[in-house]
């Protein structure tokens, strides 16, 4: 198990030339600006002086790149990017952000969050419909459930699920890194999946 606590600051680019090299697997994180980026890195290593916590949008410029544990790279991306995904909403994004998505690097996971009380935005759906078309693996992370009981939060959960097309082999999760809810788990199933231990059961 990799241990998330392990966890330091990398690298910072400001440009996708910028960006390192690494034999790493990479776990990119992906939503708008303010969705809880930042705070879920520093919940995961449980180390809230981590990656920097914003409370006004849109700061971040730069991609920053975490090690954990030498195991693993988190890219945490500069608020909404992907302005390819979809030409209509071209120009509300960050280049940079875009580019890491259709430069060709490559990245073994991309955590999308949302946050669980707020209705999924254009650039929400459009990104789902990007990596459902391009085959990326995914999970969802709902965000800020502390704001929720257990009982809304499930009802939520299947309104969303309802409401959202997922990729069937993209994994749902629901955390706070307020009160630290779905954070093990969370750490359980990135470990699992970038080391695929689900295959070494049978
Ligand atoms: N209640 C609550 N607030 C959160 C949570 N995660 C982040 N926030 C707040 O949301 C704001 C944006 O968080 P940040 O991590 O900087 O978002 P980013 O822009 O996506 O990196 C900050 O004011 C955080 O304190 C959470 O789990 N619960
Ligand atoms: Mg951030």
């Amino acid at each position: 198990m990799i241990n998330f606590r392990n966890t330091r600051f990398m690298a910072l680019a400001a440009n996708i030339k910028d960006c390192p090299d690494s034999t790493m697997p990479e776990i990119v994180m992906s939503g708008k600006s303010n969705v809880g980026k930042s705070s879920l890195i520093n919940a995961l290593a449980d180390n809230k002086k981590l990656a920097r916590v914003s409370s006004a949008p849109g700061k971040t410029r730069a991609v920053i790149y975490f090690n954990v544990d030498r195991k693993l790279l988190i890219a945490d991306l500069p608020g909404y990017g992907y302005a390819r995904v979809s030409k209509e909403l071209k120009g509300t994004f960050s280049k940079l952000a875009d580019d890491y998505f259709t430069s060709g690097r490559s990245f073994n996971l991309i955590l999308h969050l949302m946050d669980i009380r707020h209705s999924p935005s254009k650039e929400d759906v459009a990104m789902l419909e990007y990596m459902n078309a391009n085959n990326l693996p995914y999970f969802v992370i709902f965000t800020k459930c502390d704001k929720f009981s257990k009982q809304q939060m499930r009802k939520r959960l299947d309104e969303l699920s309802n409401e959202l097309d997922f990729d069937e082999n993209a994994r749902i999760y629901a955390v706070s890194s307020q009160n630290g809810v779905g954070i093990a788990e969370l750490r359980e199933g990135i470990n699992d999946y970038i080391f695929n231990t689900d295959n070494d059961e049978a």
